[in-house]
């Protein structure tokens, strides 16, 4: 199992990359590394909004969110709707249930 994540991340090419989704958070942050992990081991990878590097990303957060706790999954429709999750538990959460490869 290690061994298969392991390459899954290595191999960047093989990973998609959902349209409409992002992670705003930073590396150093363990609950967003949880969420980053979890995606490449579903075989995605998600843009990540750094919210300790660019003050315009932080800055969006907070008027997302009344706060900048992270991390927090963006999910953008078609439609310009926009919709905010925060919590890494839930956020893995709706990643394993969009993502998961059928048994
Ligand atoms: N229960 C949250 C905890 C998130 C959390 O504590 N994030 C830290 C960074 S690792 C943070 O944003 N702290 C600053 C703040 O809350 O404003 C989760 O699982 O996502």
């Amino acid at each position: 199992m290690w061994r298969f994540w392991k390459s899954r991340r290595a191999e960047k090419r093989d990973l998609q990359r959902p349209e409409g989704l992002s992670i705003y958070g930073y590396p150093q942050c363990p609950f967003c590394r949880r969420v980053l992990n979890s995606a490449s081991f579903l075989g995605i990878e998600l843009p990540l909004r750094n919210t300790l590097e660019d003050p315009e990303h932080r800055q969006a957060l907070q008027d997302a969110m009344g706060r900048t706790t992270v991390p927090v999954l963006l999910i953008e429709g078609e439609g310009g709707d926009a919709k905010w999750l925060p919590e890494s538990a839930e956020i893995v959460r709706y990643l394993t249930e969009r993502f998961r490869s059928p048994d």
